[in-house]
């Protein structure tokens, strides 16, 4: 079975960041596609692959898989040895939600402080509905480490899916120098210490482009 994983920029796309977190992590071999971005945020040549026109998709054999959330859900279908959600039936429940809310959700916080990895804009993007989003955000690392953390670093102790969902969001408190409470920035640190978060970051910050489109505090 041949997976490439279709991806857009590293430091803008935290769609894109979440699949290749995740197979990178758990050890699954891909071949990475990067497309970039054009100034308002097209995907350059996507075509051939998505049927939406957005990046990220996962092509399984030529097939394309769209969309973050079905992405996850076929990797850890066809990788059940890699146990890509939790084992218990009921932390399993809250991973996925987790997941969900994430995909469907805190619009404001992706608006107002989109990722940008190799910048630092602190304070920008504090709104009162980001702000709230923040508190969610905070409410659920909370909810998830103490009911399923156990002895390990993660949301539900191993690095599962929901981790990978959350990297972006880790990324977006770097850059604007959201404060947060212990647990959350020890969780934070935990996943910036996941060897590919680290591998990505790294590749983020050797790119070049500048997309205007997702650079609401750039100095014009
Ligand atoms: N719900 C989609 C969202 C994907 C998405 O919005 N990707 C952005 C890049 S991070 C994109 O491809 N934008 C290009 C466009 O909208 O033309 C997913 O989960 O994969």
């Amino acid at each position: 079975m041949k997976l490439q994983l279709v991806i857009g920029n590293k430091n803008y796309s935290s769609w894109s960041m979440r699949p290749w977190v995740l197979l990178r992590q758990a050890e699954i071999p891909f071949e990475e596609v990067q497309l970039k971005f054009d100034q308002d945020v097209r995907v350059i040549g996507v075509e051939k692959y998505s049927p939406t026109g957005k990046v990220p998709v996962l092509m399984i054999d030529g097939e394309p898989v769209w969309d973050t959330l079905a992405i996850a859900e076929t990797v850890a279908e066809l990788f059940p040895d890699r146990q890509l959600w939790p084992s218990d039936p009921r932390a399993r429940r809250v991973a996925r939600s987790a997941c969900a809310e994430m995909h469907s959700g805190f619009q404001a916080l992706r608006g107002k402080m989109p990722m940008n990895i190799r910048t630092r804009y602190p304070g920008k993007g504090m709104t009162p509905e980001s702000r709230k989003d923040i508190d969610r955000v905070l409410e659920l690392w909370t909810h998830c480490r103490e009911r399923f953390g156990g002895s390990g670093n993660f949301l539900f102790g191993r690095f599962c899916i929901a981790d990978a969902f959350y990297a972006p969001v880790v990324m977006r408190f770097q850059a604007y120098a959201v404060e947060v409470p212990p647990l959350a920035q020890a969780y934070c640190e935990a996943v910036q210490s996941l060897a590919a978060v680290r591998a990505w970051i790294e590749a983020a910050k050797r790119e070049t482009e500048f997309v205007p489109a997702d650079e609401p505090y750039a100095k014009k």
